[in-house]
């Protein structure tokens, strides 16, 4: 059952898509504290937080504080409190009471889980303005299906996305891509798509392509599509400032951009240098933004990922001016400790500064609001123009969408993947744990990027990381330029590299199958083992193994040097230990703690008692996977006991 309650004024922010009539009486489970405009609760000790999307920690949320302010930080250490997503939406799940809580707000919200004090949890507004959805249920998944039931189904990409998909900042030339194509066509490393990223653009125009980069784009989109390959461009929240250039001249002369308190466009700089920001909150923007995606649709683009839409700021031309004027007081002076830190935070404090998120508006549901106060479904706005428009502009065919940052209800327009995280060990954790929460909130089509983004990887840690990617819908291999080449063909042990890859693909018709199922049931692909077993407290313990659809579980390893790790089972299943679709051994091991080998190049799934997981013979593409031929490896039941979601894959 779920009931609605309301703080203050709130800003509608369309995530809901149920209506629910308001209850008059006080919100249950947290006290009403108005004067410091927040909720407060005494938590037991068995009590357990679960959800909040993309965050950093753990699966249970205990313990520290999560701020949703989509925020662009590339360092996403533990100490973050955003990152670039606002999801609030949490399970609350003790012995004593156990309860869903949805908190739609577009402003700034933050999640005291404990950190405070380790034993009160409080929901700390900036504005004492939310809709608050209160979700009771007799079970973690049952509150989880009924909240995700009000918000809308989830959004369905194209089944070619499921296939590998090879990214990198810098692919400066169609040479530079048709090259990876080759080299993983040669090495028999299946792939589906190459990802575009910001070097395809005119000077970052937004749709536009660089004609000495991609000197025939129609033609080159046509050749790697005859090659079943698909070309995924960036799109980027801001638009050039550049006479003659249509998009922003369309957006001037329309008043589709977003404008300073005096009336002015508010000119910021991202990569082209001065930008306007679109108002996506304005339903005449929307529409005229995501009606250019048309641009890239009639070259035969089926695909994009949207970026820097938090929104991203370098800096804002007025921030600019003010420090270069405040920077005339320390020319010339002796600095100390204090001036210079002063100075040095001038400079420094240009980026993504909170500041400039005050200068600005938006025209929204008829309203004038300063963007703070509707900073959080920025993103989520500029997504779902591109998904209103593709319903338009290709109503037969499905689009890849997906984007970075998000919130609630966007969710129905498209994906996330989880930016710039880098190539570290506790990347791969944190991959791992970030895939329920973000399944609670909508978020099925998702990922990080396989590999890390930043910083340079090594083999081994890319080896592991694609072993647990395999299981992730959105599957890419992305990296900053820069850094170390990440391309799996230029590593030592091509061989393992080629057999996981060729493994996701014996896994498609399953992943495939059971992420349409979450879609269909308002479930989740990734499942922690506490929400399937409530009843065995050990599994409450375990955060890095997952369940992946209903048949299997996984333990991915994200441990340097480690030739295997600790399982715990809470029943006895069959291990499958891959190191490819043909070459696998199979053990039953009973319920319990174990510890379980595992190489570098073998990959550990446990299929549950009663279950069925289909295999199909590999392929290099996604549509050329022959879904006749598939085997099962069961364990306790027959082939027929699995229920296969099956469809064309492309239509709406
Ligand atoms: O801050 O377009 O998260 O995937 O490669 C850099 C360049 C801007 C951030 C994205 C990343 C992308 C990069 N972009």
């Amino acid at each position: 059952m779920i009931k609605k309650f309301r703080i203050g004024n709130p800003i509608e922010t369309d995530s809901v898509v149920t209506k629910i009539d308001i209850e008059n009486g006080k919100i249950p489970y947290f006290e009403t504290v108005s004067a410091e405009k927040k909720l407060t609760l005494k938590m037991e000790k068995s009590d357990r937080v679960y959800g909040l999307g993309e965050t950093v920690r753990g699966i249970n949320k205990r313990g520290y504080i999560f701020t949703s302010n989509c925020s662009d930080d590339p360092n996403h250490t533990e100490d973050k409190r955003s990152l670039y997503a606002a999801q609030n939406f949490f399970v609350f799940w003790g012995k004593v009471k156990g309860f869903g809580m949805y908190v739609d707000t577009p402003g700034h919200v933050s999640f005291d889980i404990g950190y405070t004090d380790k034993d009160i949890f409080s929901i700390i507004f900036e504005d004492f303005d939310a809709d608050i959805y209160v979700v009771d249920g007799d079970s973690i998944k049952d509150i989880v299906k009924q909240f995700r039931g009000i918000i809308g189904k989830s959004y369905v990409p194209p089944r070619w996305a499921f296939g590998f998909g090879q990214s990198r900042w810098s692919y400066m030339n169609e040479q530079e891509v048709r090259e990876v194509v080759d080299n993983y066509d040669k090495q028999d490393i299946p792939i589906d798509s190459v990802y575009l990223d910001i070097d395809y653009m005119e000077r970052y125009k937004d749709f536009t392509i660089d004609d000495e980069r991609f000197p025939d784009f129609t033609a080159f989109v046509k050749e790697m599509s005859d090659k079943g390959i698909h070309l995924v461009p960036i799109i980027d929240a801001g638009v050039k400032i550049e006479d003659g250039y249509d998009v922003y001249e369309e957006g001037v002369k329309n008043d589709y951009f977003c404008k300073k308190e005096n009336g002015e466009n508010l000119v910021a700089a991202v990569w082209p240098g001065k930008v306007h920001f679109p108002d996506f909150l304005k339903d005449d923007t929307r529409r005229w933004f995501g009606e250019k995606y048309k641009v890239l649709l009639d070259y035969g683009i089926d695909g994009f990922w949207n970026d820097m839409n938090e929104p991203a700021i370098f800096y804002t031309e007025d921030h600019l001016k003010e420090v270069f004027k405040q920077l005339k007081d320390y020319e010339g002076k002796n600095l100390d400790i204090e001036s210079f830190f002063n100075m040095q935070g001038l400079v420094g404090g240009l980026a993504n500064n909170e500041e400039d998120y005050r200068r600005f508006y938006h025209e929204y549901k008829g309203k004038k609001y300063r963007h703070d106060k509707v900073h959080n479904i920025f993103g989520y706005n500029m997504t779902r123009a591109a998904g209103e428009a593709f319903e338009r502009l290709s109503p037969d065919k499905r689009i890849l969408m997906f984007s970075r940052s998000s919130y609630i209800g966007m969710h129905r327009y498209g994906g996330v993947w989880c930016g710039d995280n880098k190539s570290w060990w506790s990347h791969l954790l944190l991959n791992i744990q970030q895939m329920p929460a973000l399944n609670m909130c909508g978020f099925l089509y998702s990922g990080a990027d396989v590999g890390g983004f930043g910083a340079d990887v090594t083999e081994d840690l890319l080896m592991r990381w694609i072993e647990f990617g395999i299981f992730t819908p959105l599957f890419r291999d992305h990296s900053a330029k820069g850094t170390r080449r990440q391309e799996l063909y230029r590593f030592v042990d091509k061989e393992s590299f080629k057999n996981i890859v060729r493994l996701r693909y014996s896994l498609i018709p399953y992943l495939y199958s059971e992420f349409m199922k979450a879609v269909n049931n308002d479930g989740m692909l990734f499942t922690p083992l506490s929400f399937e077993y409530p009843d065995d407290e050990m599994a409450y313990e375990v955060e890095d193994q997952l369940l992946v659809g209903e048949s299997i579980m996984i333990a991915p390893i994200y441990k340097q040097n480690a030739s295997g790790r600790y399982v715990y089972l809470p029943e006895e299943m069959k291990l499958c230990r891959f190191r490819s679709y043909e070459d696998y051994d199979v053990e039953i091991i009973e319920k319990g703690h174990h510890y379980i080998k595992a190489d570098l190049n073998e990959v550990l799934v446990f299929i549950r008692k009663g279950h069925a997981l289909p295999l199909a013979a590999p392929v290099e593409r996604t549509e050329k996977i022959d879904y006749n031929g598939l085997k099962y490896e069961c364990f306790e039941c027959d082939k027929d006991d699995y229920e296969m979601y099956v469809d064309d894959g492309i239509s709406r």
